[in-house]
């Protein structure tokens, strides 16, 4: 298990929600495991049949002559944790230096510290020791139910009993990584000349140019990274497959889903059911997005779908820089980079969390490597628990800009959840997020409150002309950048969509740009500029398909809790209008976060939500927080057609 937001390989299981057909509004929550059990005994069974294979015998029931089993569990326990954190860490350490200096030697360093690691999470006897002993949960403590219950998906990751594939799956991540941290993109100018630039230009150049043909030239040189990802990527289905196969999941997909306790069907329910909601904002942010985007242009609306390269973002996730007039950088122009961070640290600390650690600032990489060193690392933005304990690191490229502010709050929640969770109280194979989505919604929610006027005003980092602009174009602002309404049919929709449909084997390999670009079309209505043959491999240029997959659902899911949480503080604790509050110096708001951080996965996820907030999983206060701005799109759009041939909302 390598602790890395986003995760590349250990998930949680949280089990609890069972997905009814409902709408995620007003979702009554009363109902807990279900379905996820019969998958747990099917498990079982596979586990069992899967040890049997290289172990000398011994499937009766552990301990049914054992005086005291829960001391055998701690037993193993201690043994298991003992064996494996100190080949996890150096795992951690082995990945970082692969993600932030690639070359081969860190390459083949981190393949070796994986299969050291794999093997013990793997073994054969972990895996039968697991099965009996989930044999006997009844009779077992719920904290050692759940660790077991870690180990158990941390094996089926890696499983013993098949020990070619893990090796080679291993290598093929690791080389998967090499081949895209490495990358370096070269756009061919129109004068002859070639430029090779940075995932932060080439972002910068989607955001503020006005030229379309530049655009698409920016745009394609940002796709190119698919072509040479293709071939490892299927392979890595391949292996992803088999290796989950080993220890009777249908699919690499189904393994991660398990993490939340959940099927595969209920995991697309709960997405469809996202997508859903946020559909009709969605419409009449398309729709007045492609108008407003064809006047900066110079051009006309076309019908249907937006054109890909017209968007500020490479995949269109999200659509910042709408707000005409308003430099959203200005404020953090001229400031250095260690602003950001510093910033975003002041926010956590203002609410009674501690200051991070000095090894957080000597150990981070926090900047673009500087060009001359030659020295490659990963462009995205990422947070690390090296050692499940204090040893916390982020990986970002940071530049003085809004973008960067955001995800460094982002990827502050995910160190700030490290710290919480990493104590005495919280055994080490439950220092995780009560689930993933946990994880990502920590740290947006602190970018949301971040991002509230109130306290950009107190602080000084609201620019004068945004402090002038009505509350709709702050609210129209905040709908369409980060993780908001703009970003669901992304999340919950496109890539939720094309993973599952992949490890299913339900997109032909020569169908991968075609499978992309259908699902593109039809949950966020953007049509490609341009062939895309599949020569090229568009799904591949984004970072979580190659090295977090089957996971994207996590963001979708975190973005929901998000406006759950925002929503029950600004009215509960608060006393404030949720569009129009302020976090900044409340020991109180703090005391309730570090209330469900501290718990990290010792808890089942539904319950620790629904007595944190008294509700289930629900996009209510999602959809209300952006109420009002239907009603102003829907006058703005007036007279003009709406929608997109593929549109699932459609009737
Ligand atoms: O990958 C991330 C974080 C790290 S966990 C920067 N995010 C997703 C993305 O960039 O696609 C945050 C929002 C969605
Ligand atoms: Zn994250």
């Amino acid at each position: 298990m390598r602790m890395r937001y986003p995760v590349p390989t250990f998930r949680v299981d949280d089990r609890g929600w069972t997905g009814e057909e409902r709408s995620t509004v007003d979702r009554d929550e009363t109902r807990g495991v279900g379905r996820g059990l019969g998958g747990r005994r099917d498990f079982l069974k596979a586990a069992a049949v899967a040890a049997a294979g290289t172990l000398p015998g011994r499937t009766e029931a552990f301990g049914s002559r054992a005086p005291d089993i829960q001391e055998e569990v701690d037993a193993f326990l201690n043994e298991h944790v003992a064996r494996w954190l100190p080949l996890e860490t150096k795992a951690g350490q082995a990945a970082w230096e692969a993600s932030t200096d690639v070359s081969e030697a860190h390459t083949a360093a981190q393949v070796t510290a994986n299969q050291a690691v794999n093997q013990v999470v793997g073994a054969p006897e972990v895996i039968e020791k697991v099965a009996r002993f989930l044999g006997e949960k009844d009779r077992l403590t719920e904290l050692q139910v759940r660790q077991l219950e870690k180990v158990r998906l941390r094996a089926a990751e890696a499983p013993g009993t098949l020990p070619d594939v893990v090796k080679a799956r291993v290598q093929a991540e690791a080389d998967q990584s090499a081949r895209q941290d490495g990358f370096v993109y070269t756009l061919k100018k129109s004068d002859g000349s070639a430029e090779n630039p940075s995932a932060n230009r080439i972002d910068q150049v989607l955001l503020t140019s006005k030229d379309l043909e530049e655009r698409k030239a920016y745009w394609e040189t940002s796709k190119e990274i698919g072509a040479p990802l293709r071939e490892g990527l299927l392979k890595l289905r391949d292996l992803r497959n088999q290796v989950a196969r080993g220890l009777g999941f249908a699919d690499f997909f189904e393994l991660q889903v398990a993490d939340y306790g959940m099927g595969v069907d209920e995991m697309i329910g709960l997405c469809d059911r996202i997508v859903a909601d946020v559909r009709p904002l969605y419409a009449q942010l398309h729709t007045w997005a492609k108008h407003q985007l064809a006047k900066r242009y110079g051009v006309d609306a076309p019908p249907g779908a937006i054109p890909a390269h017209w968007l500020s973002n490479r995949w269109g996730q999200n659509w910042p820089g709408f707000v005409e007039g308003v430099d959203m950088d200005a404020p953090f122009k001229g400031k250095p980079p260690e602003f950001i961070t510093e910033q975003a640290e002041r926010f956590y600390t203002s609410l009674g969390f501690a200051k991070l650690p000095p090894s957080f600032w000597t150990k981070s990489d926090l900047y673009p490597a500087d060009p001359a060193s030659g020295r490659k690392k990963n462009s995205h933005a990422s947070a690390w628990h090296v050692d499940l304990d204090h040893d916390v690191r982020s990986l970002m490229s940071i530049e003085p800009d809004n973008q960067w502010f955001d995800t460094a709050h982002h990827e502050l929640g995910h160190i700030y959840y490290f710290l919480s969770y990493s104590t005495p109280k919280v055994p080490p194979l439950l220092r995780q997020g009560a689930n993933r989505a946990f994880h990502e919604g920590v740290g947006d929610l602190i970018g949301l409150a971040a991002g509230q006027r109130p306290y950009l005003k107190q602080v000084g980092l609201l620019a004068p002309e945004a402090e002038a602009a009505p509350a709709s174009t702050f609210l129209l602002s905040s709908a369409l950048e980060g993780s908001s309404i703009v970003f669901l049919p992304w999340a919950a929709g496109v890539m939720t969509r094309f993973e599952r449909d992949f490890y299913a084997g339900k997109i032909a390999d020569d169908s991968l740009n075609a499978g992309w670009w259908e699902r593109v079309g039809k949950y966020q209505g953007i049509a490609p500029p341009g062939e895309r043959p599949e020569t090229l491999c568009d799904a591949a240029t984004k970072t979580h398909i190659n090295d977090d997959p089957g996971q994207y659902y996590d963001y979708a899911i975190g973005t929901v809790l998000k406006f759950q949480l925002h929503d029950h503080i600004a009215r509960e604790i608060l006393k404030q209008d949720p569009r129009e509050c302020n976090y900044y110096g409340n020991a109180k708001v703090g005391a309730f976060l570090r209330s469900i951080l501290e718990l990290g996965a010792t808890r089942d996820w539904n319950a620790v939500l629904r007595e944190a907030t008294g509700e289930g999983l629900t996009a209510r206060p999602l959809v209300a927080y952006f109420e009002p701005l239907q009603e102003w799109l829907e006058a703005e759009n007036k007279g003009r057609a709406s929608g997109w041939p593929e549109d699932p909302g459609k009737s």
